[in-house]
């Protein structure tokens, strides 16, 4: 057992000043430093550095650690020359994606306070990875293939790599299932594989109309993406139609990934079933994908990096500091504190956990961020916190600390 304590301590009250936290492998109990102090004379306390805030570990939902290695192979600004870039590059840029890069991208998030996340994984090279790292991982086992001709392989190979991931299956690594995409992933393929997870009662997530190129292939059968699909895998028409695959997943909450040209009548049929969206401002930027307007959305949102095949960093900062740029408009303060349950009590939610929120029973999971100096009030926290921070100056995953 031990005792945190800080200037701040962000609970689902707000931030509360001079803050105690007792906890084990749980949070045990919160109150005010100086009765915790006189309460528990024996227990070891952690004093935080001065203007600290304690939040629960941040949570990144969305990540591709196996495309770790790029830097400058793939080609951003155009979303269908990007997936020819990776389609061409992906051989090369998974056999250079070793342990120690992906170990190097784990602790890179670990830093800036990243103590949970979901890693996409197309064929299983980051699982060793994810099963050592500290952190807790939802590990999305992807399904991609828009040749029905293939669907018994397909199917088998995603059987052996979830049958692996139950082998490793323990409270810091938790499998999951990911479809690719309504434009990869084949409706009759797609299916099986929803009813696999619903059946399994795994968490399960999809990147869904994330380009113009994509609706524009997917309702009018054109537009470039449709034209490479057609050239490289001879596609004669969409593998998906939009409704009908949302639909597929009307009886297990998903989380869909980007969203941005959903139209309203989609994102409302999303909200009704109880879905949620990762929005990755970074990814969708550098692969011309446009701005989600989150401020018209009703679904759960996270904030998330996506993989360094589409962002320079996998820093939840840097995520923050970009989707607070990009909206433009309206109240700081509480975009702020949006942004912060963005990747905190939502994105928990979102990923069924029990973390995300400082209260008793919950994961002893904390990033500590130093503030440059005392907040002039407690509602400027939220956004200082995202402006001054690069990392966090401490990590904790189930009581134990890390940084
Ligand atoms: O989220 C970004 C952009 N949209 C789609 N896919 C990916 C992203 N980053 C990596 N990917 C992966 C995807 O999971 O790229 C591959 C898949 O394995 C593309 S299909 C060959
Ligand atoms: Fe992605």
């Amino acid at each position: 057992m031990r005792i945190l304590i800080a200037d701040y301590i962000y609970t689902s009250s707000g931030y509360l000043e001079n803050s105690a936290i007792l906890f084990n492998e749980k949070i045990l109990e919160i109150a005010d430093a100086k009765t915790m102090i006189e309460k528990y004379s024996d227990v070891i306390i952690d004093f935080c550095e001065p203007h600290s805030v304690i939040y629960p570990g941040f949570i990144n939902t969305h990540v591709h650690l196996e495309f770790s290695s790029n830097k400058t192979q793939l080609k951003y600004g155009n979303f269908t020359n990007w997936l020819k870039s990776v389609i061409q590059n992906r051989v090369e840029l998974m056999s250079d994606c070793s342990d120690w890069i992906m170990r190097q991208s784990c602790d890179n998030m670990l830093k800036s306070g990243i103590t949970t996340f979901g890693a996409i994984s197309s064929n299983g090279i980051d699982i060793k990875t994810c099963y050592e790292v500290p952190q807790r991982v939802v590990f999305f086992n992807e399904v991609i293939g828009s040749n029905e001709d293939f669907n018994e392989n397909i199917y088998s190979d995603f059987i052996h790599r979830i049958d692996l991931g139950n082998s490793y299956k323990n409270d810091t690594f938790i499998p999951a299932v990911a479809l690719h995409s309504p434009y990869s992933v084949n409706n009759e393929l797609a299916k099986k594989v929803v009813n696999f997870a619903k059946e399994s009662n795994l968490l399960i997530t999809s990147h869904l109309l994330e380009s113009k190129s994509e609706r524009e292939w997917l309702e009018d059968e054109k537009g470039e993406l449709g034209n490479f699909l057609k050239e490289s895998f001879g596609a004669t028409k969409p593998a998906n139609i939009i409704n009908e695959y949302i639909s597929l997943f009307d009886e297990i909450k998903t989380h869909f990934v980007h969203a941005v040209y959903a139209t309203k009548d989609e994102l409302e049929m999303l909200y009704e079933k109880g879905h949620s969206i990762a929005h990755c401002p970074r990814s969708n930027r550098l692969l011309g994908c446009d701005r989600l307007e989150i401020e018209n959305i009703k679904c759960p949102i996270s904030i998330a990096t996506d993989g360094l095949s589409s962002n320079w960093s996998l820093n939840i900062f840097d995520e923050l500091r970009a989707a607070l740029m990009l909206q433009n408009r309206g109240d700081l303060e509480l975009l702020s504190d949006y942004l912060i349950n963005s990747i905190t009590s939502n994105a928990a939610e979102i990923l069924n956990l029990n973390c995300g929120i400082l209260a008793t029973g919950k994961d002893a999971d904390f990033a500590i961020v130093r503030l440059p100096d005392k907040p002039s009030s407690a509602e400027t926290i939220s956004y200082l916190t995202i402006l001054h921070t690069t990392n966090a100056s401490m990590v904790y995953i189930k009581g134990e600390r890390y940084v």
